[in-house]
This record gives C-alpha cells, structure tokens and sequence, in this order.
C-alpha cells in the first residue's frame, strides 16, 4: 500500500467533562487542519478503559465526545471519525508494537508515573502499555501529523522511537517485498499556540483535566454561560496588577495560564492580551474574559446538547467512520504481517 505523504490522526479518551484544555490544546487544530489535510479523529475508548469506566456512562461519554468534534466543526463526511474500538487492527497493531517497544522507553513516561501514582502495583497492565496503542492508533494509518495538547509530546516521542526501531530491525524484510527503505513515517507532532497546556484554574501548576474532582478546576464545553462566568470569577490569581509585557509573567502560572487561554480564544498572543489589559486588575480581565469564553464555548455547547438528544445520528456516525478507517488500517496490518513473517494464507490470492 502506498504511503500517504500528508495525513492527521488525533483521538480523545471518552472519559467525561470535555474540557477548555481539550479545546484548545487539541479540538481547535483538528478542525484547522482540515482544509489542509486528510484526517482522521478517533474516540479513543480503549484507552479509557485502562482505569476502570462504568458502562453506561462509556457509551454515554463516547457520544458525547463525537457530538463535541462534529459541534466543533469537524465534519464527519468529509474526514474519519469513528471509535477506537470498532476497528480491531488498533489493538492488533498495539500487541506487536509490545514485543517492539522496551520496558526502559515505557518506564520513562511521566504520565504513568502521574496516573499510577503511588499505587504502581495496583494500575492496570494496560495503563501502563498505553502509549504502545497510542504508537498503534497512529502508524495503523501511517499517519505523519498528529495536533496534540503538550501532555502528550512524550508520548508521540515514543510513537517516533517504535516506528524507528520497526523500520530498522525489519529493514531488509520491508525492502524485499517492495515497500522501500521503510515502512512507518516518523510522525511529527503539531503542538502550536498560546494554550497547549491548559492548566487547572484552582492550581497554575497542575493540568486542567477531565479527571480533576473539583469541577471549578476546568471549564467544561456544555457548561452554561453561568457557570462559565463564575468559574472565571474563582479562578485563582495572584494580588498583583497584570503586567505589561509576556516577561513578567514569569512565576506567576495562574495569571498566565489565564492570559494564554484569553489569547488563544481570541486567536491572538499573550503579548497582544498584555497590551490591552496589562496594568489592570484581575477583575476587568475575568469579566472581558468570561464574556469571550461564553461567546465562543456557548454555541459549542448548545451544539453538543442537540446532538446528543440523537444517539442514532451519532452512531451511524461512528459506523461509517469506522467503515472508512478499516479500509485503510486492514492493508497496513496485512503489509505489517507480512514484513514480520506472519503467515496469511486466508489473505493470500
Ligand atoms: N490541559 C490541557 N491543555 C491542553 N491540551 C490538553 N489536552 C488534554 N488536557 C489538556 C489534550 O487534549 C487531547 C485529548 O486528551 P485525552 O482526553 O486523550 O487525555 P488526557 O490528555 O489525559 O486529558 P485529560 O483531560 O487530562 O483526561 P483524564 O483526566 O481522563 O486523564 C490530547 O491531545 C491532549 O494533549
């Protein structure tokens, strides 16, 4: 199968509360990057299930996720939007790339070690092997850009190292059945933009995430323009004045965190935010900034609301999706199986 020379793959994990850091870290591009590339947006569902999901509310958040990316602009004619778990060769992909990823690469991720907590032992086998079907979800599209929040750069680093050691240790197999010097691309990461860590807005150091337990950390896309204001209005911030230049928001992560999110839902740059608001206090800041989060979350939301009320819709959806994404994934595993030695006689002709 040829290789795509421009393609996007991205996902987000079904885990509830979508949030402003998903948005803007991530949704935002997926949509920009459209008109530009061939992409394909995944609802990542077997990832989510490496810590433990209730049923319901699975199905009930993989809707909402794919009711979030068509609410963002993400149209599902035109590019792939399906659910992980629907197309097999993910996981198929995945158990290779463990017997090609090194214990060594995976203890060094510090998402694990985030996730895991102290409680190592007990995180499941799963949890930690993630970033093997991240690798997965990715090359079983050969795809060469993924637009991701800064979270995730270790993880696409590791996509690049398994797709590497992939290319050289089957080097001569992958040139003797005629697919060139290598198989996989090393995909390259887009993460651009003043928001691409978003964090809490009850902690300047710590990830706005979905499963944070204070829902005051984070703005959530079908929050209501209420909820919105007065989350911005309690979000934390330091006694002093913002300042004027980007410079000075050095050591001050909740101030600057909240400059950044204003700068990228207003499309500009911190430094242009500080022109307009440095000097000021906090309070005029909040109130412009929530008018403008409201504003442009608002219809995002009322979008998600509508669509969710039609499951069949979303389902069909995803179905189609799906339909598209094997027939692009299913040639690169038969292609994968084939360089690594595995016998296919159902496949051959
Ligand atoms: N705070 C963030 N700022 C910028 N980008 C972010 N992303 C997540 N949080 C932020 C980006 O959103 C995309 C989807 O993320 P995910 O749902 O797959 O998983 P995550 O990174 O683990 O997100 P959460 O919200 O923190 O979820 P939980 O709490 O379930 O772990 C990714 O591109 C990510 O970089």
């Amino acid at each position: 199968m040829k290789a795509p020379t421009h393609r996007v793959f991205s996902g987000v994990q079904p885990t509830g509360n979508l949030h402003l850091g998903n948005y803007l870290g991530a949704i935002t591009r997926f949509v920009t990057l459209q008109d530009e590339f061939e992409c394909i947006y995944c609802v990542v569902d077997l990832h989510a299930v490496t810590v433990w999901q209730d049923p319901a509310d699975l199905a009930r958040t993989t809707r909402e996720v794919t009711a979030a990316f068509i609410a963002c602009g993400i149209d599902p004619k035109k590019h792939i939007v399906f659910n992980q778990s629907q197309v097999v060769q993910h996981a198929e992909l995945a158990w290779l790339f463990n017997c090609i990823a090194r214990m060594g690469w995976l203890n060094r991720m510090t998402q694990f070690k985030e996730k895991a907590g102290k409680h190592k032992e007990n995180a499941s086998v799963g949890l930690f092997a993630y970033p093997n079907l991240m690798a997965a979800d990715i090359l079983a599209y050969r795809a060469t850009h993924v637009p991701v929040g800064e979270d995730q750069k270790q993880h696409l680093e590791l996509t690049r190292d398994i797709a590497q050691k992939f290319n050289i240790d089957y080097a001569k197999s992958i040139d003797s059945h005629g697919f060139g010097e290598t198989y996989f691309p090393l995909p390259e990461p887009l993460i651009q933009g003043p928001a691409t860590r978003v964090m809490s807005l009850r902690d300047g150091t710590k990830k706005m995430s979905k499963s944070d337990p204070s829902d005051y950390s984070r703005i959530n896309l079908t929050d209501d323009a209420d909820a919105v204001a007065l989350k911005v209005r309690k979000a934390k911030t330091d006694p002093e004045p913002l300042p004027s230049e980007a410079e000075g928001l050095a050591k001050r992560p909740e101030a600057e965190n909240l400059v950044g999110i204003y700068a990228a839902l207003a499309d500009t740059t911190k430094e242009e935010i500080l022109r307009q608001f440095g000097g000021g206090q906090f309070s005029a800041f909040k109130q412009a900034l929530a008018d403008l989060a409201v504003e442009r979350l608002g219809p995002i939301g009322a979008e998600m609301n509508r669509l969710v009320k039609d499951p069949a819709y979303i389902d069909q959806v995803l179905h189609d999706g799906a339909e598209k994404a094997r027939l692009i994934a299913g040639p690169v595993l038969h292609d994968v199986k084939t360089i690594m030695g595995f016998v296919q006689p159902r496949l051959l002709k």
